[in-house]
């Protein structure tokens, strides 16, 4: 493998507005700010990450703002000027900043993209994937009512989507999944409640059981795996761990403990390709299934989460819906499409898309070039 030697870091801040409001438990997304990591090398290929960030800590604690503090003072004059030999190396590199994972998957995912093109191949080969396509689901927001729900579950489901996942809340869950499920009898249904429920839901969360739902994702804390153990031993629907898992050592743990039995791989969430790899791996080799999880990603961030899918372990079809369904216009080209609910791995060396130069200028509201390792901070 050729090594590489990142030479400038180019930080495009972008605004984009979703083609529709998305409404989870804590929050509705309409814009957003993302920042796209540009890693260029000594030869001049660039590689393209993104923060999976939003502008509000409700989701994790990291806003976009502190991961663009972070790259900048912190994650960037580390690896900048640097050979690095393999891009599986860079996640350790980054660990004397403790946390922070979204902003060290934005540029560790770029270096990944940059060793890809520069070796001459498809991001999702090195990595190791096997799959040519991959199945594909639609994560729906909350809806003003039940009929709602079941009117857009039925324009997915005509879509070809593979999984339906409905967020649910206090006061929208069993009769949103009642509605749903006495129109649609036989879909692959699954709810996530973005850590709104405790332990004394209990009795409540074990009414799910009847709707022969795929998984409940992260009903509990988002910081929690102790409860979420005490929780499966007491209802039938398997638990999916989304917010809880940032690293290996926290799935190592989560399976040990019995606290779920499906994890949802979100590469932000866990800090890079490298440890989404390896929390991969974990679960293969224990028998458990996994899927990749979405953040509302601009086509740079789909790109690698679909390279990502190509792994064999990832069973279960994930949140990378097509382009259209997030963005007027995508900021890659091609955009994602999907045909019957399948994505095709693409081929292209990197990534596999190229970014949209016009309509990223359109978008940008900050641009910065970084090309030295210098910073206000000791670097260890
Ligand atoms: O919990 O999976 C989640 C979006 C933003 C923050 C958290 C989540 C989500 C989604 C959307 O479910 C997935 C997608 O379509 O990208
Ligand atoms: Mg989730």
């Amino acid at each position: 493998m050729k090594p590489v030697k990142i030479k400038e870091v180019i930080l495009h801040t972008v605004k984009m507005k979703l083609v529709a409001p998305f409404t989870t438990s804590f929050g509705t997304f309409e814009e957003k700010h993302i920042c796209l990591v540009e890693a260029i090398d000594e030869s001049g290929i660039s590689g393209w990450g993104e923060t999976t960030t939003s502008d509000e800590p409700y989701y994790n604690e990291e806003t976009t703002h502190t991961a663009v503090y972070m790259l900048k003072d912190f994650l960037i004059p580390k690896i900048i000027h640097k050979t690095i030999e393999h891009p599986l190396d860079v996640h350790d590199m980054l660990t004397f900043v403790r946390r922070n994972q979204i902003a060290k998957s934005a540029i560790e995912t770029a270096i990944w993209d940059v060793f890809a093109k520069k070796n001459n191949m498809p991001l999702s080969e090195l990595i190791g994937g096997t799959k040519t396509e991959i199945e594909v689901g639609k994560s729906i927001g909350i809806q003003a009512t039940p009929e709602k729900l079941v009117e857009k579950i039925g324009e997915y489901v005509d879509e070809g989507f593979r999984k339906l996942k409905v967020k649910i809340a206090p006061g929208a869950d069993l009769d949103y999944i009642e509605a749903v499920r006495k129109e649609f009898p036989d879909i692959p249904l699954m709810a996530d409640a973005n850590s709104a429920y405790t332990l004394n839901d209990i009795e409540h969360l074990k009414k799910l059981d009847q709707y022969n739902l795929m998984m409940i994702e992260q009903p509990l804390a988002h910081d929690d795996i102790i409860d979420h153990a005490t929780l499966q031993k007491e209802i039938q629907t398997p638990v999916c761990l989304d917010e809880s898992i940032h690293s290996l050592e926290d799935a190592r743990k989560a399976l040990q403990l019995g606290s779920c039995r499906i994890i949802n791989i979100k590469i932000g969430r866990v800090g890079g390709l490298g440890e989404s790899i390896r929390i991969h791996d974990l679960c293969r080799d224990n028998g458990v299934p996994v899927w990749c999880g979405g953040m509302l990603e601009t086509g740079i961030g789909r790109a690698h989460n679909i390279a990502l899918t190509s792994l064999s372990n990832f069973t279960i079809p994930g949140d990378t819906a097509p382009s259209s369904h997030y963005w007027d216009e995508d900021i890659i080209q091609p955009e994602v499409t999907m045909d019957h609910g399948i994505i095709q791995v693409h081929t292209g060396s990197g990534i596999g898309f190229e970014v949209n130069r016009e309509k990223l200028e359109q978008l940008t509201v900050e641009k910065e070039s970084i090309t030295t390792a210098e910073t206000p901070h000791p670097i260890p």
